[in-house]
């Protein structure tokens, strides 16, 4: 097993200083850093094997087509997915919900159908829904949520039912810092002869996904958030419904012959993957998932559990903070909104980016849950597997002299 506390070197951008301090970054939740063995890789496909794929026959473009498949299966296995055929290259999780919403919202939603969501989801996992039950005349519907952020279960069992044709929920929170119980609710689904549909962003980058075992219809996740780069992601989906839908865009790579009115598709995955794809994107999220698996998931989820029980009693202890989600950190993921009394949570970033600690402030693409929590904003810290009990450490002292410079209402 790697040693945590070496792991930080892999990653070049940390060792820099913002505002004269050295930098912690703790704004995983938007986007993760690179390691080196992953820019290696970009680096090296272009340097050495930049062909387009599934197209060519001379020896690049036989490489390069090796690669981006190869990269498929690491996916797979990653995700524990039955068969590649499952598995589908996107841009990102916002576009493998909008795929969804398109291609499988028009095969099989009908007017008077509900979607079920719940309050703490990403704007990309309400606005294609949205969309979908406006274009079909079906209804959205939302779990609420227990005082500490969880899905009221008990509300769940009556809100999902024969109605029910689709719920989508996030499995981790990027707000809240919650789990949510994605197999006991795929169960409710099902039961309901409703399809799960898992927005697995926060999830993925941090903890064992096993879709089979999630018994998940569908799972969307994005590369930049797991060490890989930005404009490459993952759909999962299973076969029975794949076949099923058609593709959302069209052009090459997806086709199998075109006449003058008509064409046919590819077999799964291509038929979904329009256009020439992004190769080198995928190859490297393949070059992220070994060096995760090298580090191992189970040693990246308990190694961050132990610094959110770290972080969560000295953040409180503070005082004037308060900490959305659950209150035991065993219950909270790496992902910590809270606020300082009396500060705005704007003000609050601005002043820890001074100190050289950046987190993010807004309404984190979750604005009906600010509404529902009733906040304008929050200040967010979220942490992944390269930061440390010292990056924890700046975080209280740089709060610390934040709420000592307001002291005085300088707001
Ligand atoms: N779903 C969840 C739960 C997310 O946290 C995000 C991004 C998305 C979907 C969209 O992912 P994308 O890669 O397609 O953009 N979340 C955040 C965030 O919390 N701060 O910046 C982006």
């Amino acid at each position: 097993m790697r040693d945590f506390s070496t792991i930080r070197k892999d990653f070049p951008i940390l060792f820099q200083e913002v505002n004269d301090e050295p930098l912690v970054y703790l704004d995983n939740a938007a986007t993760t850093q690179k390691p080196t063995q992953v820019l290696d890789v970009l680096r090296h496909y272009y340097e050495n094997d930049n062909a387009n794929v599934h197209r060519g026959v001379h020896t690049l473009a036989e490489r390069a087509t090796e690669d981006y498949e190869n990269s498929r299966e690491k996916v797979r296995a990653f995700i524990h997915a039955k068969e590649t055929a499952e598995v589908l290259f996107t841009r990102g999780t916002t576009t493998g919900l909008n795929w969804l919403a398109r291609s499988y919202g028009d095969a099989f939603i009908k007017e008077g159908d509900e979607i079920v969501i719940s309050y703490m989801e990403h704007h990309s996992n309400i606005i294609p829904w949205q969309q979908l039950v406006e274009r079909k005349g079906a209804k959205l519907r939302y779990l609420p949520l227990t005082d500490e952020g969880f899905i009221d279960m008990a509300a769940a069992k009556e809100i999902i039912n024969e109605k029910t044709a689709i719920v989508s929920l996030a499995y981790v929170s990027n707000v809240l810092g919650v789990i949510n119980p994605i197999k006991e609710l795929a169960e409710m689904a099902h039961a309901n002869d409703a399809v799960m549909i898992v927005d697995g962003a926060q999830a993925a980058p941090h903890m064992t996904v096993d879709v089979q075992e999630l018994d998940a219809d569908f799972f969307a996740f994005s590369g930049h958030k797991m060490c890989g780069p930005t404009g490459i992601g993952v759909l999962y989906g299973k076969r029975q419904w794949l076949e099923q839908m058609e593709p959302v865009e069209f052009g090459g790579e997806m086709i199998d012959f075109v006449n003058l009115y008509d064409s046919t598709w590819k077999e799964l995955p291509w038929k979904f993957e329009a256009g020439t794809p992004n190769i080198a994107g995928a190859i490297a999220l393949g070059a992220a998932i070994d060096y995760l698996n090298e580090i191992g998931m189970e040693n990246i989820h308990h190694y961050e559990q132990e610094l959110v029980a770290y972080v969560l009693p000295k953040l409180r202890e503070i005082g004037g903070v308060t900490i959305y989600g659950p209150q035991d950190p065993e219950q909270h993921t790496g992902v910590i909104a809270f606020n300082l009394e009396n500060i705005h949570p704007h003000d609050v970033a601005t002043a820890l980016d001074m100190e050289g600690v950046a987190v993010r402030a807004g309404h984190h693409c979750a604005q009906p849950l600010m509404n529902y929590l009733n906040l304008p904003a929050t200040a967010r810290a979220s942490f992944y597997f390269y930061n440390t009990k010292e990056d924890a450490d700046r975080l209280i002292e740089a709060i610390q002299a934040t709420k000592e410079f307001f002291k005085d209402g300088a707001i």
